[in-house]
């Protein structure tokens, strides 16, 4: 059996930050959808699984129709059956789309939140058993494993649940990696999370394939589509396929002893060079670098960076063998160049800050760590910390409580910008 696996396609969204004038066609979930199909019938699977939100939202039903009736007629025409399940932004699109689309070769499962199994059979002979469940609404507060019993024979089993795993209090049918892997299924096909993760034991593997076509800064790294080599008798064995043409990512860039701005600058492209490089060396159609770039170390410009920041470098593109990188944000997080153990030792506010920033770099237990925190952590709660706050970006990074290695380094950040000022005041 070789299955694509794939989820949250979003089918009605663009990736964002696209800078103005760029051509979006490329960069759509449309064309993204039409990646997989076509990386589908290269790899002559068997079978397709999508684990929800193939659809954005109830207002992209039109948009999504044809795309996806012209992708699922031609996976069913080359044999290839199609299992989908309904996340909580295509609850009711999608299975709207499957009363008007019918095929015999594609197939919803779990309509109504009621869990489904069909049975893929060869020549007579039953090879896969697909267990799937779909939202019925758009958020579901129970477990939804709770009402599932995994039948088990000499059949392999795949499970197909969209479900915010690892998210206790969601409102998105939440559930737990433990409970997930001794369910019964010996590999679980997950969506709702759109970064990819897996979970596993000796007997059963857990995953997100993550969105195919990345769609947001918070959705870093490679993004693509799975395929699943699973022989009769052997465990599944998981392949990632790239197929995203937008990858964002979050480049450190190390500025000790570059203390002048052409120093900087050769830092940066030096960077920018070795990730471009990387990006045309990996297969797929990547074509755009969405880079997130902060700048660390210490340097004579930190009190100028701090201050100005780094102005027009939004501007800046490079291409290199048919990839893009542009620069979206910068976020300094340099240091200025002093003595702290020096300046530490007398008595004027400078030395106190000093003396405080050498404790949160020892990893001393500061009493001021303790306030932060809880001042953070009631900021935060006051904040909607459900699921969608930003659109699909579900679960994004910037939305978890930061722990105390966060509220460490916060504090290191605004210690160090202060004591430039201190030092180095402006003119
Ligand atoms: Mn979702």
């Amino acid at each position: 059996m070789r299955i694509l696996c794939t989820a949250d396609l979003h089918i009605g969204r663009v990736s964002s930050r696209l800078r103005e004038g760029t051509d979006s066609t490329a960069f759509t979930t449309r064309a993204a959808w039409l990646r997989v199909v076509d990386l589908a019938l290269t790899e002559k699977v068997d079978a397709v699984a999508v684990a929800g939100d193939v659809i954005d939202a109830s207002g992209n039903y039109f948009e999504a129709f044809g795309p996806l009736e012209t992708g699922l007629r031609r996976l069913s025409g080359a044999g290839i059956e199609t299992f989908l399940v309904a996340g909580n932004h295509d609850f009711d699109s999608l299975p709207r789309f499957c009363d008007q689309f019918r095929d015999p070769r594609v197939h919803l499962l779990g309509r109504g939140g009621v869990w489904q199994r069909h049975t893929l059979a060869r020549e007579g002979v039953p090879r896969l058993h697909i267990d799937g469940w779909s939202f019925r609404a758009a958020d579901h507060r129970a477990n939804p494993l709770l009402g599932y019993r995994c039948e088990r024979d000499a059949t392999p089993v795949l499970g197909l649940l969209h479900s915010d795993v690892e998210g206790a209090y969601s409102s998105y049918a939440p559930c737990s990696p433990a409970e997930l892997l001794s369910a019964g299924p010996t590999l679980w096909l997950l969506g709702h999370i759109h970064r990819t993760n897996q979970w596993s034991t000796s007997s059963a593997i857990a995953f997100y394939p993550g969105s195919p076509q990345a769609l947001d800064p918070g959705e870093r790294g490679v993004h693509g589509a799975w395929v699943i080599d699973w022989p009769p008798g052997s465990p599944p064995a998981l392949r990632h396929c790239p197929l995203s043409t937008m990858r964002y990512e979050t480049l450190a860039l190390g500025l000790d002893g570059c203390d002048d701005e052409p120093m900087i600058e050769a830092a940066l492209h030096g960077l920018l060079e070795e990730k471009l490089r990387a990006g045309a060396a990996e297969a797929g159609p990547l074509a755009l670098l969405t880079c997130r770039v902060r700048l660390q170390g210490r340097t004579k410009r930190h009190s100028h960076l701090a201050r100005h920041g780094w102005p027009r470098i939004d501007q800046l593109c490079r291409t290199a063998q048919g990839v893009t990188a542009v620069i979206e944000r910068v976020e300094v997080d340099t240091r200025p160049v002093l003595d702290l153990d020096v300046l530490s030792q007398g008595t004027s506010p400078p030395s106190f800050l000093a003396r405080l920033l050498l404790a949160l770099e020892r990893g001393e237990n500061h009493p001021l760590l303790g306030a932060a925190q809880q001042h953070i952590e009631t900021a935060f709660r006051k904040m909607s910390v459900d699921g969608d706050s930003e659109p699909g970006g579900e679960a994004a990074p910037t939305q978890e409580i930061p722990d105390a290695a966060r509220v460490r380094a916060l504090l290191l950040t605004q210690g160090h910008r202060m004591l430039g000022q201190l030092v180095d005041p402006a003119p």
